[in-house]
């Protein structure tokens, strides 16, 4: 450690910390705007000035590292001058149509503004021509080029898709050419999203679409139904200012239900499905050549289908499960019901971006007719009046007196990162071996749990078997692993989700400046595994009555129809 003074204040802080990190470590407030604990740090922004004792001029906290006897001041007149300077000049290329913004509220630019008391001016801004995608949305003149966009997509997903430079306005990131992102390597991740501090990158907005749908649901003879993903019931409680990791399940279901949804449903029912299928799918691939590779991520089918179309056959032919959830509602439940399909609105809650894009492949036959990403759900349950006090609602169930409702601990776990892989090892050991697994050992010994790293692998016996897996999350890991595959490696079964964490580091989450909060979020899913009556999919109740009633067997020919699906490169 080094010694140092804090605003008057004597501190012990690690030898390697920035003045940044000492600061946010003594709860003592810097501004910034490009900085985030999670990328590289760019120090572009020039709002993290502080005053050192020797220095002539102030100094960027986020790249200046302390030294012993450092005296630091954040406070003094000439800092505040300087950022009020920097912010202004930064709020003059900024087009402050708040009240239409998605991010209207959760800013930081507008939170800094409001801290430093500078006025939004008024200010007409051409916007660069360069369109977004069927799941982002992109308006240049809310960029305030802080490069976060520019981190994310090269340091996390190794994809690159945002640069600086370009023909016009060349401070600003843009797509090589001004392309539309479609037309880019961009696999609609919303990483770049996530961590834009403005409204800038967003997910294409879809919360008005779906209240319009709600209000004329009477008139219009609809039943609006909403089933919300493994991740979701995690990452919203952050919307509503609790602490990350805390699993608010009930809450959910209740506001959902409160805003007028008929019917609320778990996704991870499906994701118990998926089990089923891509378990039965698994052993009828074992030793055939593989690996079989998981499919229900689609920022990684689009980066299998885009950038590495050799590895298609190796994909599952598993819809995910929001896309056999879809299928099973306009289908069976809507049998069971007596509701003609095309009379039942079903929204996907998700913690993803791409999941709007997967939604609108011609393969999922339009099963799903909206997803909204996790921030915007929070946005339509806060817009909806009377207010939902989410944090304070009395839980409920989902239910569903055909079973749609029913979920496992297994299920949950598809939310983080390795989740897939120990659901499904926990049926798979169950069908291989005829005897199920003791709950103390469900956990298989966190033997698939990557506990941070991003390439985790690991080979689990099964019966008289040992099944070689890995587990891979971020574009960049899984890059570097499919290398390690052409170069001859071999593994049985993958599972690979797009995002850092898997879903709850997913692109559509609430964003946060918690360097811990993949860790966090995962250990709200793991818990949440451990606390659920049921933990194995293959004891699902409702998915068993869809296979005996409905289905008839896994990879059965019926399944083949409605839940499996194909690519294209
Ligand atoms: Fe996921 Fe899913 S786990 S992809 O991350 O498999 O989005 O949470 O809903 O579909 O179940 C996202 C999350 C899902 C799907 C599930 C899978
Ligand atoms: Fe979407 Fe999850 Fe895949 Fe990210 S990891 S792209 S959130 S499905």
């Amino acid at each position: 450690t080094v010694n140092i003074t804090l605003n008057g204040l004597k501190v012990a802080v690690p030898a390697s910390s920035t003045i940044l990190d000492s600061c946010k470590a003594n709860n003592c407030f810097v501004p910034t705007l490009c900085y985030h604990p999670r990328l590289p740090e760019s120090g572009s922004c020039r709002l993290c000035l502080v005053d050192v004792e020797g220095c002539g001029s102030p100094l960027p906290a986020c790249r200046t590292k302390v030294w012993e006897g450092m005296n630091i001041c954040t406070e003094t007149e000439r800092v505040a001058d300087a950022v009020r300077l920097n912010l202004e000049m930064i709020a003059q290329n900024h087009c402050f149509s708040c009240a239409s913004c998605a991010v209207d509220g959760e800013c930081e630019l507008q939170d800094l503004l409001r801290i430093y008391g500078i006025p939004q001016p008024a200010n007409t801004i051409t916007p660069l021509l360069f369109g977004g995608s069927s799941a982002i949305a992109c308006d240049s003149t809310k960029c305030v080029a802080c490069g976060r966009c520019v981190q994310a997509c090269a340091a996390l997903q190794g994809l690159g898709v945002w640069e600086y430079g370009g023909r016009a306005h060349a401070s600003l990131p843009q797509t090589s050419g001004h392309a539309p992102l479609d037309a880019t390597a961009c696999i609609n991740c919303g990483q770049c999203a996530t961590f834009c501090p403005t409204g800038a990158l967003t997910e294409r907005d879809q919360v008005a679409e779906v209240m319009a749908v709600i209000r004329a649901k009477k008139a219009a003879g609809k039943t609006v139904v909403i089933q919300t993903a493994p991740a979701v019931r995690v990452t919203i409680s952050e919307a509503f200012g609790m602490e990350p990791g805390t699993v608010t399940t009930g809450q959910l279901v209740a506001a959902l239900k409160k805003a007028g949804f008929d019917h609320v449903f778990d996704v991870d029912f499906a994701a118990d499905l998926t089990i089923m299928e891509e378990g039965t799918e698994l052993l009828s691939r074992l030793g055939k050549g593989g690996p079989m590779m998981t499919s229900c991520c689609p920022g990684w089918v689009n980066f299998v289908e885009k950038h590495y179309p050799d590895f298609i056959p190796n994909l599952s032919s598993c819809k995910s499960p929001q896309g056999m959830m879809g299928a099973v509602v306009k289908t069976y439940w809507a049998e069971k019901m007596g509701i003609a399909p095309e009379d039942i609105f079903l929204v996907s809650a998700m913690p993803c971006t791409a999941k709007k894009d997967e939604a609108a492949r011609p393969q999922l036959e339009g099963d799903v007719d909206v997803v909204l990403t996790t921030r915007e759900l929070a946005r339509l349950l806060k817009l909806h009046r009377p207010g939902v006090n989410f944090s304070t609602l009395a839980p409920e169930s989902f239910s569903d007196p055909h079973g749609l409702g029913d979920s496992t601990g297994a299920a949950v776990l598809f939310g983080a990162s390795g989740g897939v892989m120990e659901a499904a090892l926990r049926t798979v050991h169950a069908v291989v071996t005829g005897e199920e697994l003791p709950d103390a050992l469900l956990d298989l010994e966190g033997a698939v749990r990557p506990n941070g790293e991003s390439l985790h692998t690991a080979t689990v016996p099964v019966g008289d078997a040992n099944v070689r897996v890995a587990v891979v999350h971020g574009l960049q890991a899984t890059r570097e692993f499919l290398e390690r595959l052409k170069a001859g490696e071999e593994y049985d079964f993958v599972e690979v989700m797009a995002c850092p964490g898997g879903c709850v580091g997913g692109g559509g989450n609430p964003s946060s400046q918690d360097g811990d909060i993949l860790a966090r979020r995962t250990a709200g899913i793991y818990g949440d595994d451990v606390n659920m009556a049921v933990r194995r999919s293959h004891k699902n109740e409702g998915v068993k009555a869809l296979y005996d009633e409905f289905l008839g067997s896994p990879n059965g020919h019926k399944s083949h129809e409605l839940l499996h699906t194909t690519y294209t490169d």
